[in-house]
């Protein structure tokens, strides 16, 4: 059975002391169903706080807590009181939750807090690394341990992380406050699979990513170093059985006999959710406030019955939140009441499942209006527990859960206009309209559930698993390099075409600065110096350029992706008759591109134009592109040109014009015994393309690719390269070594010194 561990701030079972004696409760949240609904598939163990502070325990009692939680496969992170302190209440309830959830205003920077959580995290890292075997998954929850994956990453090179935010992630704008940012979108990246509520917290998460890392994505695709994570919306359900199920059972048939009791005649309008700022209390009353004004004729006959958990008492914000909520209800029931009749019944503290299912039942209107929420699982499981199909519910549009349940009313939470209509129509919406709506909203529900949820999350973390190992199944092992080298030995004619940006230099930020250094020039003419290689480099890049920086080497220049060539010892011909005439119509629409896109250009080549974007602000860059892409589209048809996408640039050329035609035409010339092509983008998929099964293909950097092997950067191609030519030179070598040496590449210095002595 497949294993896996689950890693959360608190565990499923919560640990109290009474007295000199010790309490095990366990809880029925969400998460835990979730988890259990996995115990078919997976065996799994859980990692967190269970609780209850370490100083308040004796070593008796740690150890018959640690005991009494493994025969739940629960595993204790024990925190002190100062942890608690500074990491929980600290950290992530005083600057993470209210950061989160747009509440800036309330959020405190404390470095302190700051330090305990990094070593929090890394005290559950111990723990996960204790316990993890080479196979097990990892699934990582909640913002109280955003560094966790990239630590367990470090720890343990070849787990497989997941991690899900169960509350919003922000707009950069709000995320960008944060002092700690980088961190936190680092330590999220070591996850190989990202998951959130919904597309907007993937969307704004990875619009934090490219602006703080570059890193752009291909539909919530990342290649973070040498790595894919998939970022990705898992929209969490809930025990939708749990909920509908409950409504016949006894003890709930007696609470909603008690309710109907006390409530005579009364509709119900009902609210539940911790005592919290982001909820929204105060605004939902305030528009009931004014629902009692504006229409008095519901008086005496509608209640708002209204259940606050008690939450974070000992946080600031959340005493005086308390203290304004007893005020406006006091305020409320002062100036409306009536004798026999409180317009709000106000409950401050948790109640029995049974009675929660029972007014869930029998909210004539459920009001649900958080200022920001993540999902929200209040909203569906009173939606589930309404078999009859009657009542309506009242959703925020700032509720993750309101993106899945269209067909309830939904509000902006501040207009409180618009919750006093909402609450009319409501009110006085026809039975068989609340039925179709929740009719509806009930079949999504029954169908994607927790355990759905669960499932799917995990099955998710598979397939990042299996599109990993085929990505890592090209990547040119040392054995592979091995066989690579003597086939290259062992052939009379050996043919190489090499791109040159990106694959023989790195990029920089303008692209006539990347000329090439030293070592790769004399690196270059060593392996061109063994008569049997027949070396082409292949580029994007204009004649002229290429001219002044590789023409005085015995080698086949191509330029501007197969538009013309120099023959070795010969000069530049251009390849078939090519239009240009289309460059009057391209050119001033990149132009105008360029003044609305700070840092970015156009390079005009003979037969291309090409517009670079890697010193523009990334997001910015990513959206001019899409527009200038959209914007070009429209001319491409009646031109003949092809518009291309590259690493930060888009190139607009010939359509005839691509690097297969010419590698198609090399590979004629001969009877080659080695073959081998290595590039970096799109461009080089083409020559990748036409190559036989014989050759070898390398792509630099992974991606996908037709490219039959990948190495991670520049420099293991020039490693690669070095190598060859170190064969290539009969007799004391040692110079070809040195050429080819990358100038970035100290520690590879160190090996060739040591193979050089
Ligand atoms: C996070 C995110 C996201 C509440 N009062 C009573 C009671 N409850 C139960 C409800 C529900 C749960 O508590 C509250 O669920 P929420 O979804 O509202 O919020 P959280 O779990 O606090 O927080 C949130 C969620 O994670 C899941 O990802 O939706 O956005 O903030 O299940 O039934 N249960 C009982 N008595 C009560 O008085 N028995």
């Amino acid at each position: 059975m497949n294993r896996f561990i689950v890693v959360s701030n608190r565990l499923p079972v919560k640990v109290s002391k009474q007295g000199k004696s010790i309490c095990f409760q366990s809880s029925a949240g969400g998460l835990a169903t979730g988890m259990k609904s996995l115990a078919d598939t997976y065996s799994y163990r859980w990692l967190g706080w269970p609780g209850v502070a370490r100083e308040q325990l004796s070593s008796a009692q740690t150890a018959e807590v640690v005991d009494t939680l493994a025969q739940q496969n629960c595993l204790p992170v024990f925190l002190s009181q100062r942890d608690v302190e500074d990491y929980y209440h600290g950290f992530a309830n005083r600057t993470i939750w209210p950061l989160f959830h747009y509440f800036p205003q309330n959020t405190v920077y404390e470095d302190r807090c700051w330090q305990s959580y990094r070593d929090v995290n890394e005290r559950f890292c111990d723990e996960v690394a204790a316990i993890a075997g080479p196979d097990d998954r990892i699934w990582i929850h909640d913002y109280q341990l955003m560094l966790l994956p990239q630590m367990i990453r470090e720890r343990i090179p070849g787990a497989l992380i997941g991690f899900f935010l169960h509350i919003p992630f922000p707009s950069y704008e709000i995320f960008r406050l944060l002092p700690w940012r980088d961190d936190i979108v680092r330590g999220i990246l070591g996850a190989d699979l990202v998951g959130f509520h919904t597309y907007d917290y993937v969307r704004h998460f990875l619009s934090s990513v490219c602006r703080l890392t570059g890193a752009e994505h291909t539909l919530g695709d990342l290649h973070v170093a040498d790595r894919l994570v998939k970022v990705d919306a898992f929209p969490m359900g809930i025990d939708y059985e749990k909920f509908s199920g409950a409504v016949g059972r006894e003890e709930v048939k007696r609470e909603i006999e008690n309710n109907r009791r006390e409530m005579g005649s009364c509709r119900i309008i009902f609210s539940v959710d911790r005592l919290d700022y982001t909820k929204g209390i105060l605004q939902r009353l305030e528009a009931f406030d004014a629902f009692l004004t504006r229409y008095p004729e519901y008086k005496g006959k509608v209640r708002f019955i209204l259940l606050a958990i008690p939450s974070r008492t000992s946080v600031d914000h959340y005493q005086m939140l308390k203290e304004q909520l007893d005020g406006l209800i006091g305020k409320i029931n002062g100036s409306h009441g009536l004798l026999g009749w409180t317009p709000v019944l106000y409950l401050y503290r948790s109640i029995p499942f049974e009675k929660l299912v029972a007014l869930y039942h029998q909210a004539d209107v459920a009001l649900i209006t958080p200022l920001r929420d993540g999902m929200n699982l209040v909203a569906k499981e009173c939606i589930a527990a309404k078999c009859h199909g009657r009542g309506v519910l009242i959703l925020s549009e700032m509720a993750g859960a309101a993106s899945e349940m269209g067909e309830a009313l939904i509000v902006n939470p501040n207009d409180k206009e618009k919750i006093v209509q909402a609450i009319k129509v409501a009110l006085e919406m026809p039975p068989s309209e609340q039925i179709e709506r929740n009719r509806s909203m009930q079949q999504r529900l029954g169908r994607y559930t927790v355990a759905r949820w669960a499932h799917d999350f995990l099955d998710g973390l598979g397939e990042i698993q299996k599109k990993q190992r085929d990505l890592s199944v090209r990547k040119l092992s040392d054995a592979l390099r091995d066989r690579l080298l003597r086939d290259y030995a062992a052939a009379a004619s050996r043919l190489f075409f090499l791109d040159y940006d990106g694959t023989l230099v790195d990029f920089v930020d303008r692209p006539e600065k990347a000329e090439p250094d030293s070592a790769l020039l004399d690196g270059l003419r060593a392996l061109a110096a063994d008569g049997r290689n027949e070396i082409i480099i292949i580029s994007g890049r204009d004649k002229t350029t290429l001219t002044r920086w590789l023409g005085a080497l015995p080698v086949t220049l191509i330029a501007e992706h197969g538009a013309w060539v120099r023959p070795k010892n010969g000069s530049w011909r251009v390849i078939g008759p090519l239009r240009n005439d289309w460059k009057d119509i391209i050119r001033p629409i990149m132009e105008l591109f360029v003044d609305r896109t700070p840092g970015a250009s156009v390079e005009e080549k003979n037969f291309a134009l090409a517009w670079h974007c890697r010193k523009s602000d990334p997001e910015l860059a990513r959206v001019r592109t899409q527009e200038l892409k959209a914007a070009i589209a429209n001319f491409v048809e009646n031109l003949e040109i092809g518009v291309y996408e590259g690493n930060k640039i888009l190139e607009v050329k010939n359509l005839s014009v691509n690097k297969g035609h010419m590698t198609k035409l090399w590979l004629g010339k001969s009877h080659w015994g080695f073959i081998l092509a290595a590039g970096d983008d799109y461009t080089d998929e083409d020559m990748f393309d036409v190559l036989g099964p014989q050759a070898y293909s390398i792509k630099v950097r992974p991606g996908i690719s037709k490219a039959k092997y990948t190495v991670d950067a520049v420099a293991d191609v020039r490693d690669l390269l070095r190598r060859m030519s170190q064969a290539a030179v009969p007799a004391g070598g040692g110079c070809a070594i040195q050429h080819l040496e990358h100038p970035a590449g100290s520690s590879k210095k160190r090996n060739v010194r040591r193979e050089q002595g």
